[in-house]
């Protein structure tokens, strides 16, 4: 009964442990143009899955994912922008 409590308990711990902190990378971005072009990237990213949030600098024509590293990698979400129609280009990694 004690060991049966405390698989238990290691079931339900066990996924909170290995949820890795999120990370954060900034992609210089290509042919973003308008708000629909930063839709799609965003659309594009969250259907791939991994990513929490995507933030726009349409100056710096840059793109910043906030992703799990347990789900997806920067090379993985490069490609992803990529292949959504903006050549991306990895600048920044944090976290
Ligand atoms: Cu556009």
């Amino acid at each position: 009964m004690k060991k049966l409590l405390s698989t238990l308990i290691l079931m339900v711990l066990a996924p909170l442990a290995l949820a890795a902190p999120p990370k954060q990378a900034t992609y210089e971005v290509k042919n973003m143009t308008c708000g629909t072009c930063a839709l799609a990237i965003e659309r594009a990213l969250k259907r791939a899955g991994g990513v929490s949030k995507v933030d726009f600098d349409g100056k710096a024509a840059t793109v910043i994912v906030q992703f799990d590293p347990a789900q997806t990698s920067t090379a993985s979400i490069q490609k992803t922008i990529t292949e959504a129609g903006f050549p991306a280009k990895l600048r920044a990694e944090r976290g």
